[in-house]
């Protein structure tokens, strides 16, 4: 199976992607609003069809990715059906599965934190995420969203722990760096809902967390409610072209487009005068600009239209499209594969 933990730093959230081998099929569980260009990219690279995302609960502190990544890629989204959200394409209950290829993932409600939580044990019982159920030596607090934390003792005990030992934990979040965990290890480490802590130890410690109200709860659980559809018309990459993000977080854009539209952006060429004019050649119109003279140059780039940028094989050109970024140019991106690429494509040279 392919499988991938990624992590959003704003909110510390974890989101899964796994995929089945053979047929190319994938999920994703708990995406990320800001992060779903990201996601796209490394689906596409690592050739995955997504065929649905799962989200563990209706979250308070992000906004989830699913109604993005279904106009992206047309995924499935799949929410508890007691979340009680709108546009939800697969409403889920205790005991459904939710297939990619050949295998699946078994839906089991485990309230407490809110009362829609979701844990998604693989079918082989080796993986289980377990949202804010259970987290790494902790657990989702029981202070809002309908929560409780006896359900939360009930569900753990009777949903999480009942899955044999050896089974990995895959938590919604982490405020530590800790990244993964195991069934046996909580039951013997957590320290609120492990060894031999009584309910009523557990609803103790949850009335006594003292934690701070989420930052972005007042504009996540609404968004969540309508799965991360946004209220306004997000903005695109494509504003300006078929501009691509890589999972590296370089836009791209292929050269076909550039040749065809020349006149619409400024062409930079970002490789040594001596390169300039040598076999390869150069693309019409290009103006060149070695890499280490842009810093002194940004001046010299007009506002006025997207900027693309181009190098022998595409490497020193990522790097400049990232440093024009981070220098207020917007509409900026990378031709892919540089001259190389343009040149094995026929396109016309100077
Ligand atoms: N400080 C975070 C809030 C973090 C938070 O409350 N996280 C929830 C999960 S959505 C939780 O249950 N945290 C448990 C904990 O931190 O122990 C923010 O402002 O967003
Ligand atoms: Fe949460």
């Amino acid at each position: 199976m392919i499988f991938r933990q990624l992590f959003d730093p704003v909110s510390s959230t974890y989101t899964y992607i796994l995929g089945d081998e053979a047929s190319r099929q994938a999920v994703i569980i708990d995406p990320v609003f800001d992060q779903v260009h990201r996601d796209v990219a490394l689906l596409r690279e690592l050739g995955l069809t997504l065929a649905a995302s799962l989200d563990t609960h209706v979250h308070a502190d992000h906004v989830t990715g699913a109604w993005l990544l279904r106009e992206e890629l047309g995924s499935r989204i799949a929410l508890a059906a007691s979340g009680g959200a709108t546009g939800v394409d697969l409403p889920l209950r205790h005991g459904d599965r939710v297939a990619f290829g050949a295998r699946s993932l078994e839906a089991r409600a485990t309230p407490g934190h809110t009362d829609g939580c979701m844990t998604y044990v693989l079918d082989d019982q080796a993986m289980a995420f377990t949202g804010d159920a259970l987290l790494i030596r902790g657990c989702g607090r029981t202070d809002f969203q309908q929560g409780s934390a006896t359900r939360l003792f009930h569900s753990v005990r009777t949903q999480i722990f009942s899955l044999p030992d050896s089974c990995t934990i895959w938590p919604g979040h982490d405020y530590a760096g800790n990244t993964s965990s195991s069934v046996g290890e909580e039951k013997r480490h957590n320290p609120r809902l492990g060894g031999d802590v009584r309910e009523e130890d557990f609803v103790v410690y949850m009335q006594n967390l003292g934690l701070a109200h989420p930052r972005m709860i007042d504009v996540a659980v609404p968004a969540n409610l309508r799965c991360g559809e946004p209220e306004f018309e997000p903005g695109s990459l494509q504003d300006w072209g078929p501009v691509q993000l890589t999972f590296a977080g370089v836009p791209e854009i292929a050269p076909e487009w550039i040749e065809e539209n020349g006149e619409k952006v400024h062409l930079i060429d970002v490789r040594e005068p001596h390169e300039f004019n040598a076999e390869l050649g150069h693309a019409p119109g290009a103006i060149l600009m070695p890499l280490g003279t842009l810093p002194q140059r940004l001046g010299e780039i007009g506002k006025d239209k997207p900027v693309a940028l181009i190098c022998r094989s595409g490497a020193r050109s990522a790097r400049a499209t990232l440093f024009l970024r981070q220098n207020g140019f917007d509409r900026v991106a990378n031709v892919s594969g540089g001259m190389l690429r343009w040149r094995a494509m026929n396109l016309k040279v100077e």
